[in-house]
């Protein structure tokens, strides 16, 4: 095998965000760009010399370009066999779980999840350790300090990888195996789930669904597992075709950028069940008949209803959720007498306590769900598992959440989005809001007095490793709170979202429209953090 050394420089501001380093395709295609990331990558770990590497990603434009960059720059590198999905593809709990299931050394995946693709979208590469999950912060600090020095790096000499077909081809001391996207995952769920259970629901003949799978990754196993395998009708699944454009769609499941299912699931015949997943197949949007479940809900019914589900009928070490994420599933694990934790926005800190078995649920409010099972949220699994609670409750999605909040009291819970805004805007509002900590507390401000305000510190019950700057919280006596935050998967400008929380235990009043019940909260976050003088923006670009 002939590999080349070849010299680079490093580019400014490679420093992976919340989920890996996401960036504009054209920044990509800047020569070296990715290859310096990929060695980075490579640098910053140990002892992988001959070892197995999973590669996929979620098929927007350029990932088959820089996967075969990646198998060159791998095989130069010394691991000893890649598992590749079919076409380049494998959606982010696949992957999770194909390296669980292979024991491989680690994964890198290219997805920039729910932006939009295409040549003028975005683009991105992650790294996920051998647990399947991915790289907790220490590993991605590493690999961006190496992205500030690299000096070369290593890519071996040969055509391009035919990865059409499933086949098993030696390429100099290396196996590259390229695997179906789907199986390994298809049979994972099948040992959770009760398909039998499942398919009778499906085929009742009384009861339908509806999934979209936003012109994205999770399109063939949808098909695969709801149509083929668990008989739901041909067409249950809506734009199931993964396009590299992702048909010029932005596949963010929620209110706002899954429309065509929204109004398909308020419509005069909606069906029974409706759901969503994003790009890279990880999030979930969960829908009942002319019903909206708040992802934070959606979390506290899956653990709930956990006991009827074969794969977790042993019962829930504890659960786990963001900290922006509501407090519903809180309510649930104490009922349960099992902990419950409280972690930074982003997968990578579920990771210890998921593989300490502290925890086997975990939950984020921007739609993702997922437990022990992988180590990245999942889209299809969540609504496999609410599959499975309809089939055995037998009562519509509506009645399930009005029970469950007559039993918990309800979290009333909304999220702001103010998308695209100029960026040293954004850090002056969140500068303000830190100036602020010492003269709120216990000022009353409406019907509300602040109890406590700061900028959420985590410190792992695990590794003891400490995040700081993970959000500004602002909490009321009664337990209501907002929170802000600057996203960290955004290519353009910044992104603040503003989390809005409270509680009602009043079955009476369960009945409202989350808007209205959080309306004086979410004038008080207009009044607190003044957003309209510092961003310009008088209403924000997506509410969920
Ligand atoms: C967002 C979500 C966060 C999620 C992350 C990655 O991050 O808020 O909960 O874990 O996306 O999900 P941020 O920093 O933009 O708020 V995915 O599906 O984009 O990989
Ligand atoms: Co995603």
């Amino acid at each position: 095998m002939s590999t080349h050394s070849i010299t680079t420089k490093p580019f400014d501001g490679q420093k992976p965000g919340t989920s890996g380093l996401r960036k504009k395709v054209t920044v990509f295609q800047q020569p070296h760009y990715l290859e310096n990331f990929v060695q980075a990558i490579f640098n910053s770990l140990d002892n992988f010399q001959g070892k197995t590497l999973v590669v996929g990603g979620d098929g927007r434009y350029y990932n088959d370009t820089a996967i075969q960059t990646i198998l060159k720059m791998a095989v130069a590198n010394g691991f000893g066999k890649i598992l590749v999905g079919r076409n380049g593809v494998l959606s982010t709990p696949a992957a999770s779980a194909v390296i669980r299931k292979y024991q491989a050394f680690g994964g890198i995946i290219l997805s920039a999840s729910h932006n939009p693709a295409g040549k003028d979208g975005d683009f991105g590469i992650k790294y996920n350790i051998s647990n399947g999950g991915p790289a907790p912060e220490k590993v991605t600090e590493a690999i961006y300090t190496h992205t500030q020095t690299i000096k070369q790096y290593q890519i071996a000499d040969f055509a391009d990888i035919n990865l059409s077909q499933i086949n098993t081809i030696q390429q100099d001391d290396v196996v590259i195996q390229i695997i179906d996207s789907v199986t390994d995952y298809a049979e994972l769920m099948a040992q959770l789930f009760d398909f039998d259970a499942i398919r009778t629901l499906l085929t009742s003949g009384t009861f339908s669904m509806k999934f979209d799978a936003m012109a994205a990754v999770t399109g063939p196993y949808a098909k695969q597992i709801l149509e083929n395998t668990l008989g739901a009708p041909q067409g249950t699944v809506m734009r199931g075709e993964c396009l590299a454009d992702f048909d010029g769609g932005h596949p963010d499941p929620n209110l706002t950028y899954a429309h065509d299912l929204v109004e398909i699931m308020f419509g005069k015949s909606a069906p029974e069940f409706g759901a969503a997943s994003d790009g890279d197949g990880d999030r979930n949007m969960i829908l009942g008949k002319r019903f909206f479940v708040t992802p934070s809900d959606s979390l506290a019914v899956l653990a709930a209803n956990a006991h009827l589900v074969r794969g977790y009928q042993q019962g829930l070490a504890g659960i786990a959720r963001s900290m922006p994420t509501s407090g519903a599933a809180d309510y649930v694990a104490k009922a349960l007498g099992i902990p419950y934790f409280e972690t930074p926005t982003g997968w990578k800190f579920f990771g210890n306590l998921l593989d300490a078995n502290k925890v086997t649920l975990c939950g984020e409010e921007s739609f993702g769900t997922g437990s022990n099972h992988v180590r990245e949220k999942d889209g299809l699994w969540a609504v496999l598992f609410w599959l499975n609670i309809l089939a055995v409750r037998q009562q519509s999605v509506e009645s399930i959440l009005v029970e469950h909040w007559a039993k918990y009291g309800r979290n009333f819970y909304s999220r702001y989005d103010y998308e695209g805004v100029d960026a040293q805007a954004a850090e002056a509002l969140i500068h303000n809001l830190r100036q602020q900590f010492s003269s709120l507390p216990k000022q009353q401000l409406g019907s509300y007095q602040v109890d406590f305000c700061d900028d959420f510190s985590y410190t792992d019950p695990i590794d003891n490793s400490v995040s700081t700057h993970q959000g500004v919280r602002i909490v009321f006596t009664d337990g209501s709170r907002i929170v802000f935050r600057l996203s960290g998967t955004g290519t353009e400008g910044a992104t603040l979202r503003v989390y809005l929380e409270s509680y009602e235990p009043d079955v009476t009043k369960h009945h409202m429209d989350a808007q209205i019940a959080l309306a004086e909260l979410i004038a008080l976050a207009e009044q607190i953090a003044k957003i309209k003088t510092y961003t310009g923006r008088d209403k924000p670009s997506v509410i969920t």
